[in-house]
């Protein structure tokens, strides 16, 4: 039967406190009418950036017998996503996922969830960096911010990481390794404080850049929020400029709703503040051809 609703299957971990993950992945989509099956890789106390005594289960075990069930069940979807693994193990889980699951049209976005401000985070290690640059083979969109780019390129912490060519380089170095777009955050800007997002599209020799407004603050779970709106924006069917305008667009405003408030960043942003802008029509729109 012809399908009513898109759905998305959603591989990501569960923190229970301060955002992120699925507590993100799961308003966002479902505000942009899109259906979440989630296949969690671990459930956390919290996530793992900034609280150090946190509860952590991992769930490789269970995350296959979710998969045979879905499996029999036959169900197929418009869109694989994964972020947040809890075992290199799940690397191979994922890849055969996509494999099983993939249809011609299905759109696989990999967010390879590994570090950010240089540093890779605290369940992470070197087995994580080799698999996921082996995982995002099997994608169609790839979504490191600027730390985990350089990771999955081996470069070494001196690196510089500013300049529009190197990072044109750079997303064209790991569009080499398999997927179509490569979407860079957090690229630091080279005349001022603030940052933006790259992106490249392969098959159209094209790059893109977003420009973010400076906010000196840093609200872990943003890096989900912005992967999020990107794969509800492009199964929407918007072209790759806009999908990132939108989410550049709704990732600073969920920052502004929540800086003006004295919580301690680690909590996140508040998200259902602004969720239900991600129905009004597009504003304004500001990427540039680079
Ligand atoms: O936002 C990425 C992320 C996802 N899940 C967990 C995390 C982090 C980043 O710190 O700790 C558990």
């Amino acid at each position: 039967m012809h399908s009513v609703i898109q759905r998305v299957a959603a591989i990501h971990d569960l923190s229970g406190f301060g955002g992120g993950s699925l507590s993100a992945v799961i308003p966002i989509l479902s505000a942009m009418g899109i259906q979440v099956c989630a296949l969690p890789t671990a459930i956390l106390s919290t996530h793992t950036g900034g609280f150090s005594d946190f509860h952590f289960r991992d769930l490789t075990a269970d995350m296959r017998l979710i998969i045979e069930h879905w499996r029999r069940l036959s169900l197929s979807f418009a869109g694989i996503y994964s972020g947040f693994l809890g075992s290199a193990e799940q690397i191979d889980i994922v890849r055969d996922f996509i494999a099983t699951f993939r249809s011609e049209n299905t759109l696989v976005v990999v967010d390879p969830v590994l570090g950010d401000d240089g540093k890779l985070y605290d369940t992470m290690d070197i087995c994580m960096v080799d698999g996921m640059r082996s995982l995002i083979a099997s994608a169609d969109v790839i979504t490191p911010n600027i730390t985990e780019a350089k990771l999955l390129l081996g470069k070494s912490g001196q690196d510089v990481t500013s300049g529009q060519e190197k990072i044109k380089d750079w997303a064209r170095a790991l569009a080499d390794l398999g997927p179509r777009c490569v979407i860079i955050t957090s690229v630091p800007e080279e005349h001022d404080r603030g940052t933006s997002v790259v992106a490249y599209d392969k098959h159209a020799g094209r790059f893109w850049k977003v420009a973010c407004s400076y906010i000196p603050a840093c609200y872990p779970g943003t890096g989900d929020i912005f992967a999020s709106v990107i794969t509800g924006s492009l199964l929407q069917g918007d072209s790759l400029p806009l999908s990132l305008d939108r989410a550049v667009q709704f990732v600073s405003m969920a920052i502004r709703a929540t800086f003006g408030h004295n919580f301690p960043e680690r909590e996140g942003v508040f998200l259902e503040r602004v969720l239900p802008s991600l129905n009004a029509p597009v504003s304004m729109s500001s990427f540039e051809l680079i």
